[in-house]
């Protein structure tokens, strides 16, 4: 049976689908790795991981038969894609499986960070309410002006998903796409219009801290920031100075720059929703990124084209 090396949290599910074609491995949390290594790491020929623990260049060199990385997700920044390319081996992700579940998780934080969801239910289920009565009047969800940066597969999933709420979309990228959108080819410009700005856009060199302490103040302190694309976008530090200063108004953040770390201070700021990487964690579609995760795996294993690869390895079979 062919070896599949493990990395990540897999379901039930995808275990009984990969054990009916792999001799599954999985590296044991504090055993040595490196002996571990010594003793399996050539009969290995597969790997699954995922878009967060991704795999390094260094446990790659340890893995000289490696054909294929499959990744349970969309996002790679945790794949060492210039390693994975020396040795043409193809990396594997999971889009569009998951664009209207994140979609969703997108659309939940930007309503709660509008109607203050958070300090209202304490208030109802403190009994405050019937101690002080109601919270002060937040502001409408409806007929807003949103930028969005990352205006890709989500992006255009999330920009649907609002259109029931009125909204004046408008985005930021690197190029300007057929949309019925206003494009802005400078993110701070941007932000100075916009009452929320959502971050959809890819973990990487040319994405990080691409929302910084500018950015921020473009925002203000009547606007919200909502993230579920990578923390690695968002100068968490200027971030969290001006969401303590008031110059921006709230958050909604599903991801992190050290997670699962969420800096004390962040977690201490009210007008902040907070939810731990849950964009794409549902039954439903997890099921539906296991399944196609594992698809390219036995693709690989089978012969048969892989279903499919990131960019990066189109042309690499
Ligand atoms: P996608 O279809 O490739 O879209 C990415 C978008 O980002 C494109 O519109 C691209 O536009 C833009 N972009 C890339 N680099 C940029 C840059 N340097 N500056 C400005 N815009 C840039 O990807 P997707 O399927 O929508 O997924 C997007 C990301 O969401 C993933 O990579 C992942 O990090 C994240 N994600 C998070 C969760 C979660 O659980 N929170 C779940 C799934 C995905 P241009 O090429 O025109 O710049
Ligand atoms: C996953 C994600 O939770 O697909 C992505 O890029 O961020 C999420 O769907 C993450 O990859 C860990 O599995």
């Amino acid at each position: 049976m062919a070896d599949l090396l493990v990395l990540c949290p897999i379901t039930d599910v995808m275990r009984d689908r990969l054990t009916a074609s792999f001799d599954l491995k999985q590296m044991i949390k504090g055993q040595d790795p490196d002996g571990w290594l010594t003793d399996n790491g050539s009969d290995v020929r597969y790997v699954l991981t995922d878009g967060h623990i991704g795999i390094s260049g260094a446990l790659l060199d340890r893995l000289p038969n490696v054909q294929i990385v499959s990744s349970y997700g969309v996002g790679y920044d945790g794949i060492d894609i210039p390693a994975t390319t020396a040795r043409q081996i193809p990396v594997c992700h999971t889009p569009n499986v998951l664009n209207q579940e994140v979609a969703t998780t997108a659309l939940m934080l930007y309503l709660a960070c509008w109607r203050n969801l958070e300090s209202e239910m304490a208030n109802a289920r403190s009994g405050n309410w019937v101690k002080h009565g109601a919270l002060p009047l937040p502001r409408s969800a409806d007929n807003r002006t949103i930028g969005i940066l990352g205006l890709g597969r989500i992006g255009k999933a999330i920009a649907a998903k609002l259109a029931p709420f009125n909204p004046t979309i408008l985005y930021y990228g690197r190029s300007k796409q057929d949309v019925p959108f206003k494009y802005f080819d400078d993110l701070t410009a941007m932000a100075r219009v916009c009452d929320t700005l959502i971050c959809v856009a890819p973990g990487d060199a040319s994405t990080h801290h691409l929302i910084n302490s500018e950015v921020l103040e473009a925002i203000g302190p009547q606007g919200f920031l909502i993230n579920v694309g990578r923390g690695s976008t968002v100068d968490e530090t200027a971030m969290i100075a001006a969401l303590q200063a008031g110059t921006l108004g709230g958050a909604g953040l599903d991801v992190f720059e050290n997670e699962p770390h969420i800096p004390d201070a962040l977690r201490a700021i009210p007008n902040v929703v907070l939810t731990p990487h849950i964009g794409s964690a549902t039954q439903e579609t997890r099921r539906a990124m296991g399944d196609l995760a594992i698809d390219n795996l036995i693709a690989k294993k089978d012969g048969r084209d892989l279903v499919s690869p990131i960019p990066e390895s189109a042309q690499i079979l």
